[in-house]
């Protein structure tokens, strides 16, 4: 089933995209919950973490790359931030195209909410 995301990776719908290459493409959440909050997402439409194969191992190690990189160039490295990466429904996964969040620009606070 074909997700919004891959309808951005394509370029079909807009989108503020801060980085693309030839494996993931990065842009702005657009439902921000922090100052910076980006989605980093493989171009392969890989639905969830569940669904990843040994082939989509440079895919996943370069989202987490461009985290590093992305969260640089929003100066927020030093400050800090948070990566997110929900799975399923009790990871709170709505959009079933793997995507890793990139927060910051403020305090996190606590890590999970306690029931
Ligand atoms: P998750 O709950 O982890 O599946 O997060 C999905 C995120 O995707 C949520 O924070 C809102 C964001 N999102 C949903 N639709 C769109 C869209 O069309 N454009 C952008 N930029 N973000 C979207």
């Amino acid at each position: 089933m074909t997700t919004i995301f891959e309808k951005i990776i394509s370029g079909e719908i807009p989108a503020d995209i801060v980085y693309q290459d030839e494996l993931v493409t990065a842009f702005r959440d657009i439902h921000p919950l922090a100052p910076t909050h980006i989605l980093i997402v493989p171009n392969k439409a890989v639905a969830t973490v569940n669904d990843l194969s040994e082939e989509d191992a440079a895919a996943a190690g370069r989202m987490l790359l461009v985290a590093g990189r992305i969260a640089a160039q929003e100066g927020i490295a030093e400050s800090g931030y948070r990566l997110i990466i929900n799975c399923n429904r009790d990871g709170g996964q709505e959009v079933f195209h793997l995507h890793m969040h990139l927060l910051g620009g403020r305090r996190m606070g606590p890590m999970v909410a306690r029931n």
